[in-house]
């Protein structure tokens, strides 16, 4: 025995020997080590000096414990780049990645991931924090392993250790298939992008006023009729082709297997139907459940536009119950979402038997009505051993039961409310969280909310929203929701395109809200790990991501390219849009006089919106101060003729008190009483030879409760005005 160790390290000290002399004389190069960022940012994680190569001959094995099912997941996510390989007996000691439960990680869904030049040992406190170790592992790996094809060259991942756990307990997204349906493929492949960032709730919104998408025993026209709309249903179509009949709905059974699928992928599906508004598709089906009158539609309207279920009607609970009873078992969450939200009381207020009702219970507005029917509801949720989930709306009157988990929607100060009054709440203002609104002024998407680019959303955080300690307690989390009245904008198909567009990179963002601490955050950073590394793993997953279009700016004649962008810029000068063939952007450009130059941003394939250069000045404005700018007007507007100004911020409460433009007999004051920020808004201004060097004198109030940018941008005015823009008169929510 003694023998045998001796030869070994006299062996081992030998090798040592030959292959230093190797390196030395035949310079054998050092491996490419595989250097990649993370998202979200892990707690910690630290380098060390080695390195363990993945690659013919290493192992996967599994400690107690860990099942089949996330041991084959794992292999084959890793085995994508090593096709043959696993296929071998491999009898090695060494070389091996084990997947294990490990109580040395104590935070629920934590996990550490320890490579070393031997060994990567991947280890869980539970199920769901082994998952995010190997989730995190595959980051670890060349973007490409995401795209399903074989790379065969060994993986050489520099040793380290991550340690990991996530900040809020809850991290969602909602997914609007009642206004657009999407199929169960579509909704399987969000969930993997969604397990692929550590989001662990699907907010499932399921019916809507344009559309049921649940097939139930007990109500078979919920979805057959109410699945559908143009054609000949009794639900008219939203754009496209309004002879044309399209929809969709899920059977109970694929309903649990997207259950089982995300239930996987450490994925907790709440489903919503929203009651007692939003259920005009119901009423299509069940006309029975409206109010008891008629209902005038006018001549030829003929449209009964009425969504709210009868309050008073008896057998109206007894069909929810119904309808809860056969959905509670096939969705094993705790809790049932039930809307709640913009309940139009109207239809309340104009029924008999509504109004016998509130004589009777002595309430006095329709609203205790909405009380009183959340109040049934609730109680038949807990006969099936459900708790409720709902909107804001129903914190009003605390109307929700104590165990009810709150999606605070409205504001920040509905947030603050539901927190304050001790309810478990999921924070997601539309100002933050809604990725339906727009992402640039010039781009498409909702606007009640404001624009919503990745930075705003990410620029969310608890503390700087002025939530307490206690307050921050009952935060249970953060959720994006993405409302799908747009998704089918010009036909009646999904357009999967529009989808990534609107959805990614933002749920990216939102993951690092929802996972990682507050302080640890930096938008700079983050979107710099966008760059390197991210993007391109989002593109191996096919995702037709938004690309951030390029910031040109333009001073004193030349025009550049702000940082950071990532892909390739190319532009024209003759204001048409770049295409992939037109000339790249290698450094700052001298402008000419009369230019109408256009930058694009290009990667993968894909195009950015296009942009035109503007002049661009950024403040930081501390919180609730107030700041005065002077600028020169030759400095942001380069001739004469119509110009145009914006504000943007990705912090809250900005006012404009006063804009004004000076030249030397006049003054163009385009604010002279205050106004709030609205990234929207273009002023105009003009530039003449009286005032061209005038100055622009620009006071602006900060009231947010934490420092923040403020941008302004300075734009020429298009030379042919108006810009054509295809607009509709239709009502997208007809
Ligand atoms: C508000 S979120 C809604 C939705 C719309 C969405 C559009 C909520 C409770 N109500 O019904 O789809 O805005 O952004």
């Amino acid at each position: 025995m003694k023998n045998n160790r001796l030869l070994a390290a006299a062996c081992v000290a030998a090798i040592m020997f030959i292959s230093d002399k190797l390196y030395g004389v035949l310079a054998i190069p050092e491996p490419q080590l595989q250097y990649h960022e993370l998202v979200p940012l892990p707690v910690s994680r630290v380098y060390g000096e080695e390195w363990f190569c993945l690659g013919k001959g290493t192992t996967i094995i599994a400690g107690e414990g860990v099942d089949f099912g996330i041991q084959h997941w794992f292999r084959s996510a890793v085995r994508r780049s090593y096709p043959e390989r696993w296929a071998l007996p491999l009898p090695r000691a060494y070389n091996e990645i084990e997947l294990r439960y490990s109580d040395a990680v104590t935070a629920p869904e934590g996990y550490r991931i320890e490579v070393e030049p031997e060994r990567i040992v991947i280890e869980g406190q539970d199920r769901g924090g082994l998952f995010y170790g190997m989730q995190t592992f595959l980051q670890l790996l060349p973007p490409g392993i995401y795209r399903g094809y074989e790379m065969d060259e060994d993986v050489y991942i520099p040793s380290q250790v991550i340690e990991d756990y996530p900040r809020f307990s809850y991290r969602g997204v909602l997914l609007d298939v009642a206004r657009t349906f999407q199929p169960k493929e579509n909704v399987m492949r969000f969930i993997d992008l969604m397990a692929a960032h550590k989001l662990n709730t699907l907010h499932f919104h399921l019916t809507d006023d344009e559309g049921w998408r649940i097939e139930l025993d007990s109500y078979p026209d919920l979805a057959h009729i109410g699945g559908f709309r143009g054609g000949d249903r009794p639900l008219r179509s939203i754009y496209g082709n309004f002879g044309e009949e399209y929809g969709g709905y899920f059977t109970k059974q694929q309903l649990a297997e997207i259950v089982a699928y995300a239930t996987f992928r450490n994925i907790e599906v709440i489903l919503e139907i929203d009651f007692p508004g939003h259920s005009r598709a119901a009423a299509k089906a069940y006309p029975e459940i409206l109010c008891n009158y008629r209902y005038n539609t006018g001549p030829t309207a003929g449209d009964d536009r009425r969504n709210v279920w009868c309050a008073s009607r008896e057998e109206n609970y007894r069909m929810i119950e119904e309808i809860i009873a056969e959905l509670a078992p096939v969705f094993p969450s705790k809790y049932f979402h039930i809307g709640g939200d913009e309940v139009a009381y109207g239809q309340w207020r104009t029924c008999p038997d509504c109004k016998a009702l509130m004589a009777k219970e002595k309430f006095k507005e329709a609203a205790h009505l909405e009380d009183y029917f959340i109040g049934r509801v609730t109680e038949i949720l807990h006969r099936h051993g459900k708790s409720p989930a709902a909107w804001d709306e129903t914190i009003k009157r605390d109307s929700l039961s104590a165990d009810g988990l709150v999606s605070a929607w409205s504001s920040i100060s509905t947030a603050l409310q539901s927190t304050e009054k001790g309810y478990k709440t999921v924070v997601m203002p539309g100002h933050y969280f809604y990725i339906d609104m727009k992402q640039a002024p010039e781009e498409f998407g909702q606007t009640w909310a404001g624009v919503v680019p990745a930075e705003k959303l990410y620029s969310f955080g608890l503390e700087r929203n002025g939530f307490n300690p206690a307050q921050s307690r009952n935060v249970k989390g953060v959720e994006a929701a993405f409302f799908s009245e747009l998704l089918l904008p010009y036909s009646t198909n999904v357009q999967p395109d529009y989808f990534d567009y609107m959805t990614w990179p933002r749920i990216a963002a939102l993951a690092e809200v929802a996972w990682t601490d507050e302080d640890r955050r930096d938008w700079t950073d983050f979107s710099g790990r966008l760059n390197a590394s991210h993007l391109d793993r989002l593109t191996a997953m096919g995702v037709k991501y938004r690309l951030e279009p390029p910031v040109a700016d333009y001073k004193a004649g030349r025009i550049m390219i702000l940082e950071p962008y990532v892909g390739e810029i190319r532009y024209t000068d003759d204001g048409s849009d770049p295409t992939e063939y037109s000339p790249l952007y290698t450094g700052p450009i001298t402008a000419g006089d009369g230019w109408d130059y256009r930058f694009a941003v290009f990667k993968d394939g894909s195009r950015s919106a296009v942009v035109s250069p503007k002049t661009v000045k950024i403040y930081n404005i501390p919180s609730g101060k107030q700041c005065t700018f002077e600028i020169p007007i030759s400095e942001i507007a380069a001739d004469t003729g119509l110009w145009y100004m914006r504000g943007r911020t990705a912090g809250m409460d900005f006012r404009f008190n006063r804009i004004a433009f000076a030249g030397n007999k006049e003054t163009q004051t385009l604010v002279a009483r205050g106004q709030n920020l609205n990234d929207l808004h273009l002023m105009r201004w003009n530039v003449d030879e009286d005032n061209l060097d005038g100055k622009a004198t620009i006071t602006v109030t900060n009231g947010g409760l934490y420092d923040a940018d403020l941008i302004l941008e300075f734009e020429k005015s298009p030379y042919i005005q108006p810009k054509v823009k295809v607009t509709s008169s239709l009502n997208q929510n007809t």
